[in-house]
């Protein structure tokens, strides 16, 4: 019968796309807990047309549920996953604290759902950053097709990557700059302001140089794409965009990449659109046709070495990036009987 499921971290920007995602795409579901702290124990909120009343996650007993979808920090989940766990709840984890865990799989199911043909040895299903998964999921067709050597990649990442306060401050600091020019600029979690800014760090700064957001993108991708050794290096940038993380990707082949070719593999490959031809506008993240595709565009291969090659990509990150990925994990969960 179909799964008894809890949210941790339901009222939250991931934890509310998953509540929508559940609606729209019907799954299946026999009892359904919203849990999050003590600040909205209590609320109330609607899905499917039923209230539930969000839970104490200090309270929750994980022995009544199947599976668990957590989406409330990694501090919560590296405290409360273990606990979920031994209660028997197969996790679906949406944060970084069990992504490089051998025992955890990192699953994109568009390109390694065998991954879920067994039940994970730690009870944990990990949900990759909202980066990485459009990304591989393009690179994932291109290596299988001409070998992948190299990727560079310079994210434009939107402030729903840090939540609803995300959003909240972005607003907020755009307004103050337009009302007062000469305030001091609105900068709590994003420093500084990022109203009217672009801010070329995400995360903290590692003592690689490069920041925590840049280093996830190399191991998960790697880790996800069974390539240890590839080369994959970013810059994480955060622009004043609401929501749909942007990023401008070049890729070297082993072989030489014809572009008819490149278009033609991109645009057949599930949910995902190509906008190409001299007339094509490329995908930006304030319109996105559809929000539960990858969006891709500016398709150039070099004219100085036919095995490189430049993309420009948009996904939602809320939802390709972090709640329809996991969503779709547990589809396939389901397909297989593994829950
Ligand atoms: P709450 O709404 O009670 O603060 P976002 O990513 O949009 O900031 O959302 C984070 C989500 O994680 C929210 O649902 C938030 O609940 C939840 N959360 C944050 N910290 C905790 C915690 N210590 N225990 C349980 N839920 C938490
Ligand atoms: C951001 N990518 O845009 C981050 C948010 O590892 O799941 C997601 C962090 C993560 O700020």
């Amino acid at each position: 019968s179909a799964p008894r499921i809890a949210i941790i971290g339901a009222t939250g920007a991931v934890g509310g796309t998953l509540v929508e995602l559940f609606e729209e795409r019907k799954l299946p579901y026999r009892e359904l807990y919203l849990v999050a702290s003590p600040r909205s124990a209590g609320r109330e909120v609607c899905v499917a047309g039923r209230y539930y009343t969000v839970r104490d996650l200090e309270e929750f007993d994980f022995t009544s549920v199947d599976l668990a979808f957590f989406s409330a920090g990694t501090a919560v989940s590296e405290r409360w996953v273990p606990v979920a766990t031994a209660a028997g709840a197969l996790v679906i984890d949406n944060t970084r604290a069990f992504r490089m865990d051998p025992a955890t799989p990192l699953v994109v199911p568009q390109v390694n759902a065998a991954e879920l043909d067994r039940r994970p040895d730690s009870g944990t299903v990990a949900n990759p950053n909202c980066s990485t998964i459009p990304l591989v999921r393009l690179l994932d067709a291109v290596g299988r097709r001409w070998g992948l050597r190299r990727v560079v990649v310079s994210t434009y990442q939107a402030a729903s990557g840090l939540g609803h306060s995300g959003i909240e401050e972005l607003q907020e600091a755009t307004a103050l700059a337009l009302q007062d020019p000469g305030a001091e600029p609105l900068s709590k979690r994003f420093t500084p302001s990022l109203a009217f800014n672009v801010l070329p760090r995400i995360d903290e700064v590692l003592e690689s140089g490069f920041t925590r957001e840049e280093e996830k993108l190399l191991h998960e991708s790697r880790r996800i794409l069974g390539l240890p050794g590839l080369d994959v290096t970013a810059t994480c940038v955060r622009v004043p965009v609401v929501n749909g993380h942007s990023e401008s990707v070049w890729v070297e082949c082993a072989g030489e990449v014809d572009r008819g070719e490149l278009v033609a593999l991109l645009g057949a490959l599930p949910e995902v659109s190509v906008y190409d031809g001299p007339q094509a506008q490329p995908p930006v993240p304030a319109s996105l046709e559809d929000p539960d595709r990858v969006h891709v565009g500016r398709i150039r291969v070099s004219p100085n070495d036919p095995r490189g090659f430049w993309l420009w990509l948009v996904a939602d990150n809320l939802r390709v990036g972090a709640a329809l990925n996991a969503v779709q994990i547990a589809e396939e969960l389901l397909a297989r009987g593994t829950l």
